[in-house]
């Protein structure tokens, strides 16, 4: 039985070669996202003892409340992520305007990345768990320009890589390049990001459905008959309102999740850029589906604008299929 450990510096570097033309620039960007969520996790498991909860007074795209550690975190993320000399700009829920990153001298990064520093943190300040969430595409603009908006708009389809940190009862970084999904716990005895899931299946059905209930009666008639469906077989409803630990559930244990369009958010709440690509892109590569509520493959849609939203249905292939029946059965799309 091998029980060495594998951490994840170990498991970039074996794997990289499934990187195109990976010249150790998309490891050490790798293994810089992971130190990034090594500090962030330090501050959010002391978030209670210092002063660093509460709302730190302004609000981000969306209009949410930004915490102290959402700044922290963004912070901590973005200074990583400029030092490593890989990212020539980087999106972030928390800024408006995507940040183009000077390249260190005789280094011309090709690497974009797009983030939601900490996903869910609402749930900081009474300590339930909370994500980060990240996406990695190849630049399109010429490399010794200086990166531009098309940079960014790019679709889920060309995603390199994405990921997620999970701050939950462990911290877990959930990954695929394209060639399976990884889970690597961070084990605080060793500092280390450890392999503790190796290629994640999600399972084809579940117990579980994941929707915001309190919105029911603001859906539309096919997405109310679907969760009406789930109810009437007993499937039991979790919601943490962290995107990151609803899917993280679902990835192991099944089921399906539910963010659909309101007349609050008529096109939907959650980001397409990084929230909804990411997550998608990880969600397929185990074996899961993502849709809209209109039922268009999330990483298809064209992104027109950093912020964009989208609706979402993402999880267990079977329960996606099942609620891509009752949008056709009584969706207003065959109308
Ligand atoms: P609501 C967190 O703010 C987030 O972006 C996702 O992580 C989460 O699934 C959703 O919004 C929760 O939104 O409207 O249910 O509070």
């Amino acid at each position: 039985m091998n029980n060495k450990i594998e951490t994840l510096d170990e498991f970039i570097i074996k794997t990289q070669s499934s990187i195109p033309d990976s010249s150790g620039s998309f490891t050490r960007l790798l293994r810089n996202i992971g130190i990034a969520a090594k500090i962030v996790n330090r501050e959010v498991n002391k978030a209670g003892l210092v002063n660093i909860l509460g709302v730190a007074g302004s609000t981000n795209t969306t209009g949410d409340d930004v915490q102290k550690l959402d700044v922290f975190a963004n912070e901590k993320f973005i200074e990583t992520l400029a030092t490593s000399g890989e990212v020539c700009g980087i999106a972030s829920e928390e800024n408006q305007e995507f940040i183009p990153v000077t390249p260190p001298k005789n280094k011309k990064p090709q690497y974009i990345v797009v983030m939601d520093p900490l996903d869910g943190s609402s749930n900081i300040d009474v300590n339930v768990s909370v994500g980060t969430i990240f996406g990695i595409y190849k630049r399109k603009s010429p490399s010794d320009g200086p990166v531009t908006l098309d940079d960014f708009l790019q679709k889920g389809t060309d995603l390199l890589a994405a990921g997620y940190v999970l701050y939950g009862t462990s911290t877990l970084l959930v990954y695929t390049t394209g060639h399976g999904v990884n889970g690597f716990t961070l084990d605080p005895s060793i500092g280390e990001f450890c392999l503790s899931h190796r290629n994640i299946q999600m399972p084809v059905s579940g117990n579980y459905y994941s929707v915001n209930q309190g919105y029911y009666l603001k859906f539309d008639l096919e997405m109310r008959r679907y969760i009406d469906h789930c109810s009437d077989l007993n499937l039991r409803l979790r919601y943490i309102g962290s995107m990151v630990s609803d899917i993280h559930r679902i990835m192991f244990q099944g089921g399906i999740f539910l963010y659909p369009n309101t007349r609050k958010y008529p096109k939907g709440k959650l980001r397409l850029l990084y929230e909804c690509y990411p997550m998608s892109y990880i969600v397929e590569q185990a074996g899961g589906m993502a849709l809209t509520c209109k039922l268009e493959r999330i990483l298809d849609i064209e992104l027109k604008s950093l912020h964009q939203t989208s609706s979402i249905v993402m999880g267990s292939k079977n329960m996606v299929l099942e609620m891509k029946e009752f949008v056709e059965r009584y969706g207003a799309v065959n109308q």
